[in-house]
C-alpha cells in the first residue's frame, strides 16, 4: 500500500508573503523553553524569507544585546531578566494598573508599540506564540506609531477540535466520519502516517487561529481506534510530539467498553473494582507516553456506542469513572450529552429527540467530578442549519460544561458548498439562556468562577474538524474559512464573524493575490458573508430540520427521514408543517427552557420565525412575523436562496477576479459552485412542489413550480 505524500499543499492563512512585515524587521526572542523555540523558529524563518534579522536572547542574558532597544520586535517572557527600558515600561505600567500584581494569564499577552518598538509580552510561552501571530494579522500596522498596551487573553481555556477519523477505513464512513476533505492526517488505511509533516503544518495553522487542544480519532470508536490506548499508544505519543511545540494537547477517544474490548474483564460496569483498577493502569500508561496528555473523549450510550446504561449506572457513574482515572494526572474528561434513542417508533408522537439530553443530564447536575466537562451539542438536535440553543446549557449550573459546534458541514452543505459558518456561531455565543440581558452562552463555555462557588467554570468550546489531506485542506478552499473563524471565536466569542471574515481573506487571499487585491476581497466577501443564510433559504425552512437524503445528508430528500426511527420529523400534512413541541399541546420541550425562552418559544406569536417550525405545528396560511404566510416564505425563500447561489456562481467567474486568483484554486471554487448551484436548484424544485402539492396553494408571484 502506498501512502500518498501530499505536494503543493496550500499555505491556507499563513502564506510565507503574510509574514512580510514581521519578516523584514529586526527581531529579538527574549525567554527559554519549548514554546519560546517555536517563536523563535516561526520569526527565522519569516526573516530568511523576508531579508529581517532575527536574534535570541538568552533567558539570563545581559548586555546591550539582549534590550532590545535596536529591535524592532521583542517577543518576550515577561519573567526574562535585562528587558529593555521599553518593555519594562509596558509591564509596570500593566501591573500599576491592575494594583500591581496584574498577572498577563496564562496564554495572554500584551502588545504595544514605544520608540519604535514593538512588544510583545507574555508569562507564559504559548502566549508569546499568539502574540506573533497577531502581529502577523496586524501586517505593516504592528510596526507604525504608538500602540497604546493592549492586554488579549482567551475568553475559554479549552479551544478543541475534535477529529472523527477512523484508524481504519471505515466500509460506511471511509477514513473520516463526514469528512469531506479527503483522507485523514493522522491515519491512513489501518495505521498511522509516517510523515508527519502536514500535520505540523496543520498544528501551526491551529495554533495562528488559537487552537490549543485536538482530540485524534473519532468518537464511534471502533475495534483499531480501540487500541490507540493501549497497543498503539506510540502513534498517539507521536502525535502529541508534533503537536506540543504549538501549544496543542492532545485527546483520544475511548469506548466505554475498553475494559471488556481491550482488557478481556467480563465487566465495563463503572462500580466494579476491577474496571476501576483496569482505567487507572490504562491511563497511568498514556501519561507515560504523553505527559501532557489532554484526557478523554467519551460517545456513551449513543447510536450503538456502550456506555453505562448496560450496567444499570448513570452518566455521572460513567464519567467520574473515567475521571478518576485521569485526576491525578491532570486530564479530563469530555464526556458527550449526545444520548438519545435512536431506535424510535414513528408513530409514538410522545417521544421527542429535542428532549433526551435534557432528560438525561439535567437531572445529574452537581453529580460530576470537576474534571468532567459535560460536551454539549449546541442544539437539541443534531447541527441542523438552524436550532435553537440547547436547553441543557441553562440546566446544569454545577456542572463543568462545553459546546461542542460542527465545523465540518456534515448538513450545511458538506463543503461542496459556500456555507460560512461564523455568523450562526457568533449567534450562538452570544445568545442569553436566561433572557438577552443575563450571561451568555460564550460565558457558561468560559465559566470564570470554578466550583463551589456557585456557577462550575467552563468546559470550552469545542468543534469537530473539517480538515483533511486534501490539498486545500477542507476539500472546499473557502471552508477552510470555517476552521479559522471557530478558533478566532473560540478565544474571542465575541468578535465580530464578518471582521473575522476579511480577516482570514486578508492573510489568506490578499498577500498572494496577482494585483490588486482589492476586488478579491470585495467579491469574497459579499459571497461568504451572507453564505450561511443563503444556505437556509434553499434548505429545510423556518428551522424545521432535516430534509436530506437519509445516511449521506447531502441533498434534498423532504420525507427521507420522516417515517424513520431517528426522531427527525417534520409533519408536513395537506394543512400545515413543523413540530408541536409545546407544553399546552406537543411534548413539552419548551419547558425545558427558563423564562423567557419557555413562554417566547411556547407562544406561535412570539417565537422567532426561523425557529417556528421547530416549536410549532402551523396551518400553511399561518402568518409569520415577517408578514409572509408559512408556504408563501418557503416558496419566497426557496426562490432567493438558489438565485444567491447562481450570483455567487457569477461572480466568482467575474474575468477581473480570476485573474487574481491561483488557477487552480479558481477551478477547485468554480466547480464546487457549479455543483452548489445545481443542488441548490434541486432543493428549490423539491421543497417547492413538496410544499404546493401538499397544500395545493399556488404561488402568489405566479413562478413555475414543477
Ligand atoms: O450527526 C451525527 C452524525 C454521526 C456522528 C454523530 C455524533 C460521529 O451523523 O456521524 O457520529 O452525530 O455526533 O456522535
Amino acid at each position: 500500500m502506498t501512502e500518498q505524500t501530499p505536494t503543493d499543499v496550500h499555505a491556507a492563512w499563513l502564506p510565507a508573503e503574510a509574514f512580510r512585515s514581521l519578516g523584514s524587521r529586526r527581531v529579538l526572542v527574549h525567554g527559554a523553553g519549548p514554546l519560546v523555540d517555536t517563536v523563535y523558529e516561526e520569526a527565522a524563518r519569516a526573516c530568511a524569507e523576508h531579508g529581517g534579522q532575527v536574534r535570541r536572547a538568552p533567558a539570563q542574558g545581559h548586555g546591550p544585546a539582549a534590550t532590545g532597544e535596536d529591535a524592532d520586535l521583542v517577543l518576550a517572557l515577561s519573567s526574562a531578566n535585562s528587558l529593555g527600558p521599553a518593555a519594562r515600561s509596558v509591564l509596570a505600567g500593566f501591573r500599576a494598573a491592575g494594583g500591581g500584581t496584574a498577572a498577563i494569564g496564562d496564554e495572554g499577552y500584551l502588545l504595544a508599540r514605544r520608540d519604535g518598538t514593538t512588544l510583545v509580552l507574555a508569562d507564559d510561552p504559548a502566549g508569546l506564540l499568539y502574540g506573533l501571530f497577531h502581529v502577523v494579522r496586524l501586517g505593516a500596522a504592528a510596526f507604525t506609531g504608538d500602540r497604546p498596551a493592549e492586554h488579549h487573553r482567551p475568553a475559554v481555556r479549552s479551544r478543541m477540535l475534535d477529529h472523527w477519523d477512523n484508524v481504519d477505513v471505515h466500509p460506511v464512513m471511509g477514513q473520516v466520519e463526514r469528512g469531506y476533505s479527503g483522507g485523514s492526517l493522522f491515519w491512513h488505511d489501518g495505521r498511522a502516517r509516517g510523515d508527519l509533516t502536514r500535520v505540523r503544518a496543520y498544528a501551526r495553522l491551529l495554533a495562528a487561529c488559537g487552537i490549543n487542544a485536538v482530540s485524534v480519532n473519532n468518537v464511534n470508536v471502533h475495534a483499531t481506534e480501540a487500541l490507540l490506548l493501549t497497543e498503539r499508544l506510540g502513534d498517539v505519543a507521536a502525535l502529541a510530539d508534533v503537536f506540543r511545540p504549538y501549544g496543542i494537547r492532545v485527546h483520544l477517544s475511548v469506548s466505554f467498553a475498553a475494559p471488556v474490548v481491550l482488557g478481556g474483564l467480563p465487566t465495563a460496569d463503572p462500580l466494579d473494582p476491577d474496571v476501576r483498577a483496569w482505567w487507572a493502569e490504562a491511563t497511568a500508561r498514556v501519561h507515560q507516553a504523553v505527559p501532557d496528555f489532554g484526557g478523554y473523549v467519551v460517545k456513551a450510550d449513543s447510536e450503538g456506542q456502550p456506555g453505562p446504561f448496560s450496567y444499570g449506572r448513570s452518566h455521572a457513574d460513567g464519567a467520574n469513572l473515567l475521571a478518576r482515572a485521569l485526576a491525578p494526572f491532570g486530564g479530563e474528561v469530555h464526556w458527550r450529552a449526545f444520548v438519545y434513542d435512536h431506535r424510535q417508533d414513528w408513530r409514538d408522537r410522545t417521544t421527542d429527540r429535542a428532549r433526551a439530553a435534557f432528560d438525561h443530564f439535567a437531572p445529574l447536575d452537581g453529580q460530576f467530578d470537576d474534571n468532567v466537562v459535560l460536551q454539549v451539542k449546541h442544539g437539541p438536535m443534531d447541527f441542523q442549519t438552524r436550532e435553537p440553543v440547547s436547553p441543557v446549557i441553562a440546566a446544569m449550573p454545577r456542572t463543568r460544561l462545553a459546546v461542542e459546534f460542527q465545523v465540518t458541514q456534515e448538513y450545511t452543505g458538506q463543503q461542496r458548498h459556500v456555507c460560512y459558518l461564523g455568523p450562526m456561531w457568533s449567534g450562538i455565543l452570544g445568545f442569553g439562556p436566561w433572557g438577552p440581558e443575563g450571561p451568555t452562552v460564550a460565558s457558561v463555555a468560559g465559566g470564570g468562577t470554578e466550583p463551589g462557588t456557585g456557577r462550575a467554570a467552563g468546559g470550552g468550546i469545542v468543534a469537530v474538524s473539517n480538515a483533511g489531506d486534501d490539498r486545500y485542506w477542507t476539500g472546499h478552499p473557502l471552508a477552510q474559512a470555517n476552521l479559522y473563524a471557530f478558533g478566532r471565536l473560540a478565544w474571542a466569542p465575541g468578535a465580530d464573524p464578518a471582521a473575522l471574515l476579511d480577516e482570514w481573506i486578508d492573510l489568506t487571499f490578499v498577500p498572494v493575490a496577482a494585483g490588486d487585491p482589492a476586488p478579491l476581497r470585495h467579491a469574497l466577501h459579499a459571497m461568504m458573508a451572507g453564505s450561511w443564510r443563503t444556505y437556509e433559504r434553499y434548505t429545510a425552512p423556518l428551522g424545521v430540520g432535516f430534509m436530506v437524503r437519509p445516511g449521506d445528508h447531502y441533498g434534498p430528500d423532504v420525507d427521507g427521514y420522516e417515517y424513520t426511527p431517528w426522531g427527525t420529523y417534520h409533519f408536513a400534512d395537506r394543512d400545515g408543517v413543523g413540530v408541536d413541541r409545546t407544553r399546552a399541546t406537543g411534548t413539552g420541550f419548551t419547558g425545558q427552557y427558563p423564562a423567557p425562552w419557555s413562554q417566547v418559544y411556547e407562544s406561535p406569536g412570539r417565537c422567532p420565525d426561523e425557529l417556528l417550525l421547530f416549536f410549532h405545528h402551523v396551518p400553511y396560511g399561518h402568518v409569520l412575523r415577517s408578514g409572509s404566510t408559512v408556504v408563501q416564505h418557503i416558496y419566497d425563500t426557496h426562490f432567493d436562496g438558489a438565485e444567491e447561489a447562481a450570483a455567487m456562481r457569477r461572480r466568482w467567474a467575474d474575468p477581473a477576479l480570476t485573474r487574481l486568483v491561483d488557477p487552480a484554486l479558481h477551478a477547485r471554487v468554480g466547480e464546487r459552485l457549479d455543483e452548489q448551484v445545481r443542488c441548490a436548484e434541486e432543493w428549490r424544485d423539491q421543497v417547492n412542489a413538496y410544499f404546493f402539492r401538499k397544500s395545493g396553494v399556488p404561488d402568489a408571484r405566479g413562478r413555475r413550480i414543477p
